[in-house]
């Protein structure tokens, strides 16, 4: 009995679970679907909805986000140029704000980490490149004629930038005392102490007429200037005879009064082009090149002799001797010029 009542409650028992069974047959088949399109509805309203409710983006492309984050990235794409890092301008000169600037983003077609050289190659001088909208000091690449060169450019000096430094001292770590072929191509470094290079000169300052630009201080960190309206540099085969007047500054001038560089070609410690008939300015004066002529009281090329004071080599050092006298060799000095 007790086993007819064991197989009784045996058979509610399995009666019982048959239902439930049933039961969840039922609802795993068209219960999940319906809470499955229930989960995407909600899904979707919060990804479409939520963002335009809060004014964000989604950084799908987190690069373009991160953009606005990272002032020492730029970017290229085609027909976008490169844009200044940090500067708030468009590379074309345009004036952005922060709302229209998102709108016109374009995704890049590459990234590129950079701490410079800034520019497209695409502007002949650093004056192009402030017009069209570069406001950062630094290095930059230049377009025609000196395609792919870089240069230092000056964006903050005399109010309006735009100087392209063709020569620059800082703190010696850049030898001056070169031969012709050196002088012609340039050498040093374009984040410190350089000279451009006479080819490369010639070749800017023959498409149109420059203004020169020199900048000088002194070991008490005092400063004055000398500034030409005129500068120019002939080709090689006139031995890059130097045109330069209309002087206006502080410093003196140095460059077209007493024994004038005006007119005068290019000497190094190994090509004597002097106007001294019986010796050679460059192997007297450092051993360095410039458009000496008989010899010559400015010598931004000197040896950099450090803080000598009054007692330096005459016209051995950097010299410029209108402002501190042939003794003196001067702390940092820099050519820059600009149409
Ligand atoms: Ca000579």
């Amino acid at each position: 009995m007790s086993e007819g009542q064991e197989t009784s409650q045996t058979g509610d028992t399995g009666a019982t679970n048959d239902k439930t069974t049933s039961k969840k047959t039922s609802c795993s088949g068209w219960c999940k679907k319906f809470w499955l399109i229930v989960g995407g509805l909600v899904f979707l309203v919060m990804a479409v909805a939520l963002p335009l409710m809060t004014g964000t983006d989604f950084c799908l492309a987190h690069l373009r986000c991160s953009d606005h984050e990272r002032p020492t990235l730029s970017w290229r794409a085609s027909g976008v140029g490169t844009l200044s890092p940090g500067v708030g301008t468009s590379p074309r000169g345009a004036e952005t704000t922060a709302a229209p600037r998102r709108a016109q983003v374009t995704p890049p077609a590459t990234l590129i980490t950079t701490a410079g050289p800034y520019g497209d190659a695409r502007e002949p001088d650093c004056a192009a490149y402030k017009a069209a909208g570069y406001t950062t000091s630094g290095v930059y690449k230049l377009g025609s004629p000196l395609s792919g060169v870089t240069v230092y450019c000056d964006m903050d000096t005399d109010g309006q930038g735009g100087w392209t430094v063709i020569q620059r001292r800082l703190d010696g770590s850049v030898p001056f005392t070169k031969n012709w072929e050196e002088y012609k191509h340039g050498f040093g470094n374009k984040n410190g102490e350089y000279w451009l290079g006479n080819e490369n000169i010639h070749r800017l300052t023959n498409r149109k007429n420059y203004r020169l630009r020199i900048e000088l201080m002194d070991w008490d960190r005092e400063t004055r200037y000398a500034e030409y309206n005129t500068f120019r540099v002939a080709g090689e085969s006139d031995r890059y005879r130097l045109t330069i007047s209309g002087y206006s500054g502080d410093a003196g001038d140095s460059m077209t009064n007493y024994y004038p560089n005006n007119g005068q070609m290019f000497s190094t410690v190994d090509r004597d082009n002097d106007a001294w008939e019986h010796g050679q300015c460059s192997q007297l004066n450092g051993q360095a090149g410039w458009w000496f002529e008989n010899c010559s009281h400015s010598f931004l090329n000197g040896r950099y002799l450090g803080n000598c004071g009054n007692s330096c080599e005459a016209f051995e050092g950097v010299a410029w001797k209108t402002w501190k006298g042939k003794n003196y060799s001067l702390k940092s000095v820099s050519m820059k010029i600009r149409p």
